[in-house]
């Protein structure tokens, strides 16, 4: 897989490695994915995103003011906002030309686990309205297989009043004996998503995350199930910062 190298001037501020990495690897993607012509921009979740807005913005008025940018949940919405961006809707633009997302991790194939935030289901549909749908991440997402350092698991959003029997399916019957309703910080109640559902957290074998097409397909079969966190055959390219400034594409 390629490796970048002092390819992206960086400003000047200080942040941390993995900060730097995250950044690094954002504005290497829109430098070489957000294009003049690009009119209809999605603008994904995570810590990792906001990098991508700066540089986006950094890009000049006179070629944002013709464009709309699409978001993936209540974050990204205020990003846009704040970055005084035209803020759209996937309803009025159904096809993007080019959305950018984070992701927990990515696997040899950019087959990818997304969800660690719970915007997974808003997440999938942007990136499947796009004509690119590229990843940005910082090393640590960076792997063979997925599973390998993201551990709570595969991201499974479900419907508050079937999650208990597709809890049940997904540890009896799909191998995931592990798998959790995931709480709020403060373990109040369960975490709530942008659409009021739930979301379980279900770690599997590496031999199941081998082939993650068919365990996705697998979780989706469930009644209950409104999406899940595997991204498979979905991005075109990913874009990980490294801790040396170099950044890898895979
Ligand atoms: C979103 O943000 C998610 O799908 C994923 O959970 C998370 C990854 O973000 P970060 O950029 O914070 O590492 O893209």
């Amino acid at each position: 897989m390629p490796v970048l190298t002092g390819a992206v001037p960086i400003a000047t501020t200080t942040l941390s490695a993995i900060e730097q990495s995250k950044r690094l690897a954002a504005y290497t993607a829109v430098d070489k994915h957000i294009l003049p012509e690009h009119k209809v921009i999605g603008i994904g979740s995570g810590s990792t995103v906001p990098y991508v807005v700066e540089r986006i913005v950094a890009q000049g008025r006179e070629l944002n003011k013709d464009r709309v940018f699409i978001p993936t949940g209540f974050q990204s919405k205020e990003l846009i906002v704040m970055s005084n961006l035209n803020l759209g809707d996937v309803d009025q633009f159904p096809t993007i030309d080019v959305t950018i997302d984070g992701a927990d991790e990515v696997d040899l194939d950019l087959n990818c686990i997304k969800g660690g935030g719970a915007c997974h289901l808003r997440e999938k549909v942007l990136a499947e309205a796009a004509n690119t749908f590229i990843v940005v991440a910082d090393y640590r997402k960076n792997a063979e297989y997925l599973g390998t350092n993201f551990t709570p698991g595969v991201p499974v959003e479900v419907v508050p009043f079937a999650y208990a029997q597709v809890l049940r399916k997904l540890r009896d019957v799909l191998g995931s004996p592990n798998a959790t309703l995931r709480m709020a910080k403060a373990k109040a109640g369960p975490v709530v998503t942008d659409n009021s559902n739930f979301v379980i957290d279900a770690p599997f074998s590496r031999e199941i995350m081998k082939d993650p097409s068919t365990i996705l397909a697998k979780i989706k079969m469930l009644t209950g199930v409104v999406e899940v966190g595997l991204f498979c055959d979905m991005a075109q390219a990913a874009y990980f910062g490294n801790e040396d400034g170099s950044v890898t594409v895979k």
